[in-house]
């Protein structure tokens, strides 16, 4: 059994993958390598992960708490700051380099030969021109509205949305959040926190067809994810073995994104985790005797890890 954090016995194992040597199954057809990346991936960037962080996303509200429909219906100019708050951070912060090595990635291997599934919402890796077939955005992103709009009947649901909206800020109401300011830690002069005035719906971003309020669209708690997106990688799942499951980053507690883990470990994966928490994470998980848990930055071992495949990786000049 290899080191399950050696460098060389992993470059050995994809050497081995790609060449078809790896397995009988394997010979004559392409590699199939799939990725869960999670908040860590972009934690190098500058971006806070959700849970297990020092920084919060927001000071003072838990963003599990807001990432809910139910919190969107109490108080929708509360969770509109949160989120014009994080477009603005998001846009702000670069692609790092495992960012970069993920969308090499994907343009080295034969087409359908890599499927990244992103858990992230902040469109970093499609700024690296990481080719949009082989990615899959499970909770959506922070650049794309919908519109909530249906009557009490049900018989009417608006289906207007808007994908890769980058405006800043969508409206006058949420200037503050857009300019990067945590407005929830705002506090008087005696240190007590500022009570925020509330934003009327009216003021916040509406629908051009039919003046309902408008939402991020991301995947809050307990609501469904894309049902076509879910389809197309159960598909890609079914072809057939897969020889690499890269867990990146990611704490890997919420399904049914965790859930492809497993899925790959029974299609044929060797499971590699990437994360600052590698080998707590595989202790929980259970280390297969085929996998690997590498202790580190996404950013840093990402580049390193995947050499063999993609080379070495050249300081991106620009976004694309
Ligand atoms: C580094 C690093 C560095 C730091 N380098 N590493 C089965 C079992 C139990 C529960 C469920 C189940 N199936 C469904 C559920 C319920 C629920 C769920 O999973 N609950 C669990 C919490 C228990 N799931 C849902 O509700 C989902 N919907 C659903 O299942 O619907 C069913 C349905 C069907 C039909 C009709 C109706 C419903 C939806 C889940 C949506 C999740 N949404 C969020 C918010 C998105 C919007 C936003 O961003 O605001 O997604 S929650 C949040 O968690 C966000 C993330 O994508 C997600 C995952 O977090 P992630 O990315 O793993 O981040 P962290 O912070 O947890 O971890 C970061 C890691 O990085 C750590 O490990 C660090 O160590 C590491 N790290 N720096 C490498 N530099």
């Amino acid at each position: 059994m290899p080191d399950h954090n050696a460098v060389a016995a992993f470059h050995e194992l994809l050497r081995r993958i790609v060449s078809g040597s790896d397995s009988v199954a394997a010979a004559g057809r392409s590699p199939r390598i799939m990725a869960l990346c999670g908040a860590g991936l972009s934690a190098a960037s500058g971006l806070s992960t959700f849970r297990g962080s020092t920084a919060a996303l927001w000071h003072t509200h838990d963003p599990m708490k807001l990432a809910t429909p139910e919190a969107f219906a109490a108080d929708p100019g509360l969770v509109w700051r949160f989120y014009a708050y994080r477009r603005h951070t998001a846009l702000a912060v670069k692609p790092n380099a495992g960012h970069y090595a993920l969308a090499t990635l994907a343009r080295s291997l034969p087409d359908g030969s890599f499927l990244c599934l992103t858990q992230n919402v902040d469109a970093l890796s499609l700024r690296t021109g990481h080719p949009p077939e082989s990615l899959r955005t499970l909770h959506g992103s922070l650049f794309d509205l919908r519109c909530v709009g249906s009557n009490r009947k049900g018989r009417f649901h608006c289906n207007y949305s808007i994908e890769d909206d980058f405006t800043e800020p969508l409206v006058p109401a949420l200037a503050m959040a857009a300019e990067g300011v945590d407005e929830t830690a705002t506090t008087t002069e005696q240190g007590k926190p500022l009570l925020l005035p509330h934003i009327p719906v009216d003021e916040l971003p509406q629908c051009p067809k039919c003046k309902s309020l408008l939402r991020p669209g991301v995947v809050w708690f307990g609501e469904a994810l894309d049902k076509e997106m879910l389809r197309s990688i159960d598909q890609w799942v079914a072809v057939g073995k897969i020889d690499l499951m890269l867990v990146i980053g990611t704490s890997a507690e919420v399904y049914p994104a965790a859930g492809y883990i497993e899925k790959a470990r029974r299609a044929g994966a060797v499971v590699v985790t990437l994360n600052l928490d590698a080998e707590l994470q595989q202790g929980r998980r259970a280390l297969g005797s085929r996998d690997f848990a590498f202790e580190g930055s996404a950013a840093d071992l990402l580049p390193v890890l995947l050499e063999p495949l993609i080379g070495k990786l050249e300081k991106p000049k620009a976004e694309t």
